[in-house]
């Protein structure tokens, strides 16, 4: 019987996965979907290698997309459900334990068009392991504030097409690769002005692999600090 419970207790835990339904754009909500690339579920994205770590599954192309009008150094909100609605459950599920993360790729033409691949991603956010001895992760914060994480776009980036790339990593099964759970959403933008920085980027897939100590860890052992895979944050 102990055995059935604890069969069913990780049935009900995998099953409690997320995806990015909404963008809001200086304290605005665009709408369910709205500049969002959608994947056909709510499963995490275990592979560091596939392609689908890009912007999630079906991810490569944006056709249909809208792309988001927004101005040089807005604050992006990125907000994250569980299932097909706002209230009434953990926005992400309480016991996904992980960082939060922001990436951006500027585009060649247009956003819709973009398929994210090479080295074209800057990380402009990253929020890990807050509080060592309450364990708080960036994860309990965005389900405290109902799915939402925001961010700003630097400035100093130049105008044009970009995708901005959400990533909340799950750990709470991380012991062993694959085990890591991410979960991406991204986002379609235009940036109306800006600056002419070029800052450092890397590839996703690319930049992560399966042994990185922020992929395969285990957190349940009192963890003391905690390091984001990928590069370090560019502040603009
Ligand atoms: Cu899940």
């Amino acid at each position: 019987m102990k055995v059935v419970f604890s069969i069913l207790a990780s049935l009900a835990l995998a099953n409690a996965h997320f995806t990015m339904q909404y963008v809001w754009v200086n304290g605005v909500d665009q709408g369910k979907n709205v500049g969002l690339r959608i994947p056909p579920n709510n499963n995490p994205v275990t592979d560091v290698t596939s392609k689908d770590l890009t912007c999630n599954v079906n991810g490569l192309s944006g056709s249909g997309v809208q792309t988001l009008s927004i101005p040089a150094g807005a604050t992006i909100t990125l907000e994250w459900h569980q299932h097909d609605q706002r209230t009434g459950e953990d926005a992400i599920s309480g016991g996904h334990k992980g960082p939060v993360q922001v990436y951006i790729a500027k585009a060649p033409s247009t956003a819709a068009s973009f398929d994210g691949q090479g080295a074209v991603w800057t990380k402009i956010y990253s929020s890990g392991l807050l509080n060592p001895s309450t364990q708080q992760w960036a994860t309990d914060i965005v389900n405290a504030n109902g799915g939402k994480h925001s961010v700003v776009i630097p400035s100093s980036l130049p105008a044009g097409e970009y995708l901005i790339r959400g990533e909340i990593i799950a750990l709470h099964v991380a012991s062993t690769y694959p085990g890591a759970q991410f979960y991406i959403g991204c986002a379609q933008v235009k940036i109306s002005s800006g600056g002419s920085a070029n800052p450092p980027k890397v590839s996703l897939p690319g930049a992560y692999q399966g042994s990185d100590p922020g992929i395969t860890v285990n957190i349940y052992n009192n963890l003391q600090s905690y390091i984001a895979p990928g590069p370090s944050v560019w502040s603009g």
